[in-house]
């Protein structure tokens, strides 16, 4: 049986045609940025990807339907209705048989992507091992759908939320190499560094398309992480960063917080403590990968003619 998706007529007009298509999620607009900043980061995501000379695709489930693609007043819906859910693989079942809204995450939106063709995908972080993982087990879904799809996704690093050294080793084990965009280190979401080294530093799309060709043509299967570290003018001081995660971290365990609510917990008392500059700086990354999502798209998509 063939999963109904509702393809957006300038998604389907892309796909007849062979066009570079970039995807993007929903649960950062749902669950990620509050309103109505969420709003605009969605509309202006999508008009950098066109600017570009690629199609946008922002993935989610309305009323239990996949949409690939979406219009303005969806994204609206998305971003103000407060029970949409959060899905990722686990959730896929419950939310499309019982007709229910649902903002996708890197691993649902990669799943859907994977299903329509598309394999550029924008977004500002990925989920990852959590720091005290040894204890909790909280490692995101999103690592074992960028081990199993052929999806590259780029992202502005990890935030420091995540055990990132114990997030790369697991990426090492699954196949999932790290490529650094223009650096040598994984940057960490609000940071252009962090102690780690990526795998591989490319300086241009195009030789990231030239990886992504080599690697699936060999008939590999699995994705690839870009990392593009935040424009120097929005990046942020480490210190006033590290503390307020620090007082996230703490107060999530104090209230008992678990599973897919913890990285929505997190990102929202992080922006909390750091009042609006966190805000800023995660709305521009976002716009930063978008861009650098839109011309690997286009390089890629010349393989394809
Ligand atoms: N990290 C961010 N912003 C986000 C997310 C992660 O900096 O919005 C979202 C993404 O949708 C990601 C999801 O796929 O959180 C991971 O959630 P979890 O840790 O529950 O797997
Ligand atoms: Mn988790």
């Amino acid at each position: 049986m063939k999963p109904i998706l509702h393809l957006h007529p300038d998604v389907k007009k892309a796909l007849d045609e062979k066009k570079p298509i970039v995807a993007l999620e929903s649960t950062i607009i749902s669950h990620g940025m509050p309103y109505p900043d969420n709003v605009k980061m969605a509309l202006d995501v999508e008009k950098i990807i066109k600017d570009q000379g690629a199609v946008p695709a922002t993935i989610a489930i309305l009323k239990g339907e996949i949409h690939v693609g979406l219009s303005k007043e969806d994204i609206e819906f998305l971003a103000k209705e407060p029970g949409v859910y959060k899905v990722g693989k686990r959730d896929f079942g419950y939310v499309i048989s019982q007709k229910k809204t649902g903002a996708t995450t890197v691993s649902g939106t990669s799943v859907i992507a994977n299903l329509a063709g598309i394999e550029v995908f924008a977004t500002g972080g990925i989920g990852g091992v959590h720091r005290g993982a040894q204890e909790t087990f909280d490692i995101s879904r999103d690592l074992e759908e960028l081990a199993a799809l052929n999806i590259c996704v780029v992202c502005a690093g990890a935030k420091s939320i995540l055990d990132l050294g114990l997030t790369l080793e697991y990426l090492e084990t699954k196949g999932v190499e790290v490529i650094g965009y223009q650096t040598d280190l994984l940057p960490a979401f609000y940071s252009r560094t962090s102690p780690f080294k990526v795998n591989y530093r490319l300086d241009h799309p195009k030789e990231i398309a030239d990886l992504l060709h080599a690697k699936w043509s060999l008939g590999l299967t699995g994705g690839a992480v870009v990392a593009n570290p935040i424009p120097e003018p929005y990046s942020m001081d480490h210190q006033v960063i590290d503390q307020a995660i620090e007082k996230a971290l703490a107060e999530a365990n104090l209230k008992g917080v678990k599973g897919q609510h913890v990285t929505p917990f997190l990102l929202s008392k992080i922006k909390e403590i750091t009042g609006g500059e966190s805000l800023e700086s995660n709305i521009e990354l976002v716009y930063n990968n978008a861009r650098l999502a839109a011309m690997i798209a286009i390089e890629l998509n010349q393989y394809k003619k």
